[in-house]
This record gives C-alpha cells, structure tokens and sequence, in this order.
C-alpha cells in the first residue's frame, strides 16, 4: 500500500494539498508505466537456464517459445519478436513498404512517426475522428494522393482502430495498411484477435506494457513471404553461416527479454483482473466529477485494461488539465498527458514544410485534454480512492485553487 496507512486521512481541504503547503498521503510517487513483473521464482529458473545453456542470443530457444506463444495466443500464422516495439515498426515498413509517403494519426506515441522517418519515409500526418482517440478514414481517404505508399493505423490504448474501414480504402486503392498495435496485446477486434490485420502489426514489450519483456516488441503477421523477409531483416540479412541475402539490422530480441516475455505471459490473465478491477475502481469514484471523464473501455471484447485514460472538458470543471496535472504531481501522482503535443507539433516535424501550417483540430483538441492516470500491480484500491478523492477536491475548489495560483 502506497498511501500512508496511520493518522493521515483524505484531504477534505484545498488547503492540505501539497501545492498548497501540505502533506503528501503518499509514500512514494505513483507512475504511469511502472512495470508489472511475473512469477520472480520462474523468471529466475529462466535465467539460469540462459546461463547453464549460455545461449544468450540470435533466436534461442526462449525467444523461438515466446514466438510460439503469442502466435497461439493471437491465432496468427507468424510472430518475429525483435529487441524493441521501435525497431519492428522499422523492420517492418521496410519489409513491406520500401519508400513513399506514409499517412499516420499525429495523436499516437512519436516513435510511430520516428521509425518512418527514421527509415527514410515520409511521415504525413492526419487527424482522429472526433469523439474517438483513432485514425479517422475520412480524413485519411482525403489525403491520399499517388505519393502515399502506405496507411498506418494506431490502436491507442488498446482499443482497435476503425480497422473495417481503413482495410476497405486500403483495399479500393490498393495500399497497404499496417497497423502499430504498441497498446494491444490481448485485444480483440470483432471477435478476432489483434495481431491478424492489414499487411502486419507490432507490438511493444516496453517496461511500461501490459506485457513487458524489459525492452522488446515483435511484428506478427499472416503472409509467409513477408515474415521470411522480416527475420531476414532482423539479422542483418543472414540466410545462413556466410550467407547475406538482403540489406538487415541487429532487431533480435534476446533471451533474457524472451524469458521475462514468457513469465509475464503466464500472468497475464492475473494482471488483466488486476487493471480491470483498478479501471473499475477509478470509474465509480470518478463518477459525478463535473467535466472528468474515463475514456469507457469496450468490455464486449477482449481488453488489456492497461491505461486509465480521463478527458478534461476544462470549461465543465473549470480548471485546466495542466492545473490538476501539476496539482497532482506535487502529491506524489505522476499522470501523464501522453501524446502531448501531438506529433505534428514536435520536432522534427512541426518545422518541415508544409507541416508547420497543419492544423489537425481533432487532434490538438484531444491532446489538450487527455490524463492519464496510475494504474497496474503496483497500485492499490486505496490508492486510487486517495487519487480520484484529489481530483473530486481539485474539481470542487476549483475556482479557488484557479485564483491562488494565478492571482
Ligand atoms: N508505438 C506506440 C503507440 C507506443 O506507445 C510506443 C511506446 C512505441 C510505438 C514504441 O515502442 P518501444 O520502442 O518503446 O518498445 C513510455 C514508453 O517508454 C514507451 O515504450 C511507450 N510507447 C510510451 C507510451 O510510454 P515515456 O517517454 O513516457 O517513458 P518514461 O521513461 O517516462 O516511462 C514512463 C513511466 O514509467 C515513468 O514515469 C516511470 C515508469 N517506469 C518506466 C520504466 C522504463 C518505471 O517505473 N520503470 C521502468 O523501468 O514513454
């Protein structure tokens, strides 16, 4: 338990918030992100294999087993599991793509947009469809033009993008469409499980995902030629001993990321209970707060539940979202305002030209609302009670909180 369990009771007065001069109910801050970790007594059975096999890398037996699991566990004929969700975005566009014009939601993580440029594509960005946090086809069938060598859908959070409608265009205009599936480990789009749309889809393994293997990610597919030609990339082009047959990069995952992969897999049903029942928990004490609201997560399908994701409508609360962010900060609650500001308003693309003049409302909207907020193993019902009582006193004290700070 994070909060302080003695004396210390939940702040009933503006004044006691730590902004203010009072005393944080915290013990230690709370992140968005911080790891969940597995069976310690498996992982470190793991380990020593390693060390007894002294196989350390270049597609050992862990890392062909944890290929073998999430293949079955997405029903996908092929899984390339790679050093970090960054490099199998990268292998992949090259695998699949080669050059050209590639059109991607601003409003995802920058490493969507940096692998692309990165590869030497280019990155253009469209906006979410309002009311959603993904990819809107309108927009995107608008912005087609014979420069656009592919479509990049983001499944934010783990919620699937409009992916009938973006394989529909891709489709009528013979692109291919590609998916960056960061968030989406176990989740399912009408039934069928991510990792089995467009041309392929990565995942990433972060310290900070659901399903984590310290650093790591992997690109799943179901076209046999393309994943032959993406494990080919993945070891600088080794057919064999001796044997180059493409241009490649280092992308191998390693055996110690596979074995943390393989025990984190074997929890996995454990921490989804775990997020679902903190997402649970942030959604009753929420309810009510005037101008706060939990991104809903379709339960009617498979979901990770790893982020708790709120919307600030600051005229309804009366506060920004920076303000409560900042607030919530100085108490020890690290939420993050994730993907602010937007790709297109950072470097190196917001000074490219004809960028510097895009205007993506929806997006800029959106990223001026969006918190996110702790969630996973590390934290407690309590805790969350403590976080979402803050916000109900920052929300309540609002316009006093607004005047000491700005008067
Ligand atoms: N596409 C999308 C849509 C993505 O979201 C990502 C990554 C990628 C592609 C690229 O995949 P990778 O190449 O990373 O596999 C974090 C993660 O670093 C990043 O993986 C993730 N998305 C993104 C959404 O979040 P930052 O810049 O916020 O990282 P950082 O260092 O602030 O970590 C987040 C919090 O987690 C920290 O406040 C503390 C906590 N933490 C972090 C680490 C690494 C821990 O408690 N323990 C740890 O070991 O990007």
């Amino acid at each position: 338990m994070n909060k302080l369990e003695s004396i210390i009771k939940t702040k009933e007065d503006w004044k006691d918030l730590v902004i203010f001069g009072g005393q944080s109910n915290f013990t230690s801050p709370l992140h968005v992100g911080t790891p969940n970790v597995g069976d310690r007594s498996r992982l470190f059975e793991r380990f020593n294999d390693i060390l007894d096999r002294r196989w350390f890398s270049n597609n050992g037996p862990y890392v062909q087993e944890f290929e073998a699991y999430v293949r079955d566990a997405l029903g996908v004929r092929h899984c390339v599991a790679t050093a970090n969700g960054t490099l199998a975005l990268e292998i992949m566009m090259r695998a699949a793509v080669l050059q050209g014009e590639v059109l991607l939601p601003s409003f995802t993580f920058v490493a969507t947009a940096h692998a692309m440029e990165w590869q030497g594509f280019t990155p253009v960005f469209c906006d979410i469809r309002k009311g959603s946090h993904s990819l809107d086809p309108h927009r995107v069938a608008e912005m087609i033009t014979p420069r656009t060598t592919a479509i990049v859908g983001v499944h934010v959070w783990g919620e699937p993008c409009f992916i009938d409608e973006l394989t529909q265009l891709a489709e009528n205009r013979n692109i291919p469409l590609l998916f960056d599936a960061s968030h989406a480990f176990g989740c399912s789009y009408k039934g069928k499980m991510v990792g089995n749309f467009g041309r392929a889809e990565v995942f990433s393994f972060h310290a900070t995902k659901f399903i984590n293997t310290f650093e790591g990610g992997a690109i799943t597919c179901n076209d046999d030629e393309l994943a032959e030609r993406m494990r080919l990339m993945r070891n600088f082009g080794f057919a064999g001993y001796d044997n180059v047959v493409s241009l490649g990069i280092n992308g191998k995952m390693n055996e110690i990321s596979a074995a943390m992969g393989l025990t984190m897999l074997e929890s996995k049903d454990e921490i989804i209970v775990i997020n679902k029942n903190n997402y649970q928990q942030y959604k009753a004490n929420l309810k009510g707060i005037v101008g706060i609201n939990l991104l809903e997560i379709n339960d009617k399908e498979l979901r990770n539940y790893q982020y708790v994701v709120l919307e600030v409508d600051e005229r309804l609360a009366r506060i920004q979202r920076d303000t409560i962010m900042l607030i919530l900060h100085a108490e020890g609650v690290l939420a993050r305002r994730y993907f602010y500001p937007g790709c297109h308003r950072m470097a190196p693309y917001h000074s490219k030209k004809p960028l510097h003049s895009l205007s993506l409302p929806n997006t800029e909207n959106l990223c001026d609302r969006v918190l996110l907020l702790p969630s996973g193993q590390r934290v407690t019902l309590e805790d969350i009670d403590e976080i979402c009582a803050l916000i109900r006193l920052i929300v309540q004290n609002a316009d006093v909180i607004n005047d000491k700070l700005n008067g």
